[in-house]
């Protein structure tokens, strides 16, 4: 018999109360920890999303149903693991369990459909070292997933469905966004722009969209330019130039979460109020099931490939 091939899904991770906000954002921060006023900022932007945000259970759920799906597909058998970037279950913890369990061969996927050296990169890498000290599991990622079909079905879907919502669909602006990365990320041949770029224009090109536009979002505040120009921004810019409506689709995240729940719903939509424009929010992907098929697929295509 032979051994399953062990699946790891890595994901962001977020604190499971406010207690853990501190570990949680000091994590992020590569072990130093935040200011005061750093710290009372995120904690309150966790409060007006209700205390929590709903990403573990969003993730523990995509877990299940992309399991399900791999073990009805009739392909190699496997073995599910899932470990986060910030917050326990660590990367390091799953890829130990993994390779504690016997698992000699894994393919490892990433929760976040475009690929940039600084974040999903750097979640292989994590799981690429652990590896390495343990001596196993041998690794194959999916880098990037973004062009699967099943996922640009569901997001021109989503934004079909965006733009039904709207008064004049056909005058209704649709902005592509996802997380900012600091600009230096330009310096180098990182795909994380390019990428952005091909799924918003596949998306542009299937609903034949006459107006769409490209923006970034919740840039971190660390003293050195991010990426732009910021989705507030271009709000500002499409009221200058008579836009009413507007359709946000946040094509970098797969869940609800603080970046989409607080930095869109009620950021993004705060703004738009004060500026007179109609914003609708794109529904995430979740755990819908035709999702989790893009996710599938991605995972049966990497294994499959040679070394
Ligand atoms: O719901 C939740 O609690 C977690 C939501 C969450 C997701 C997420 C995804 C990405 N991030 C990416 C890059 C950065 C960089 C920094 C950074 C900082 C934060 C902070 C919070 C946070 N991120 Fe995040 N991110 C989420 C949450 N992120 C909270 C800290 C406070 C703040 O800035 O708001 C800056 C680090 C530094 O200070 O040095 C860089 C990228 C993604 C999308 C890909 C992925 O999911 O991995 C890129 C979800």
């Amino acid at each position: 018999m032979t051994t399953p091939l062990g699946v790891l899904v890595m994901a962001y991770g977020t604190p499971h109360n406010l207690e853990e906000v501190l570990p949680y954002y000091t994590h992020i921060r590569h072990g130093r920890a935040p200011s005061d006023e750093q710290l009372a900022d995120l904690i309150r932007r966790y409060e007006a999303i209700g205390g929590v945000s709903p990403l573990t259970e969003i993730t523990q759920a995509q877990v299940r149903g992309l399991e399900q799906l791999l073990h009805a597909d009739g392909g190699r058998d496997v073995s599910l693991y899932q470990g986060m970037k910030h917050i326990a279950p660590f990367i390091e913890d799953a890829v130990e369990q993994m390779y504690q369990d016997g698992i000699t061969e894994a393919v490892g996927i990433v929760l976040a459909p475009h690929y940039s050296k600084m974040s999903v990169g750097a979640y292989e890498k994590t799981a690429l070292e652990t590896a390495k000290k343990l001596g196993g599991p041998k690794f194959r990622f999916v880098h990037q997933w973004h062009m699967e079909p099943a996922f640009l079905d569901v997001l021109t879907a989503r934004v079909g469905e965006a733009l039904h919502l709207c008064a004049n669909p056909k005058d209704a602006v649709v902005v592509f966004s996802a997380h900012s990365l600091p600009e230096r990320i330009l310096q180098t041949d990182d795909p994380y722009v390019r990428q952005l770029h091909e799924s918003g224009e596949e998306v542009a090109r299937r609903l034949q969209l006459n107006h769409y536009q490209f923006a970034w979002q919740s840039a971190g505040q660390t003293g050195e330019p991010w990426l732009g120009p910021d989705i507030l921004d271009v709000l500002r810019s499409l009221k200058e130039q008579g836009v009413k409506e507007v359709v946000s689709c946040s094509q970098g995240f797969v869940a609800d979460h603080l970046e989409v729940l607080y930095d869109i719903d009620i950021e993004a939509k705060q703004v738009a109020k004060e500026l007179g424009i109609h914003l609708v929010r794109t529904r995430q992907m979740n755990d819908d099931p035709e999702f989790l098929r893009a996710l599938r697929n991605a995972i049966r295509k990497c294994e499959q490939q040679g070394d």
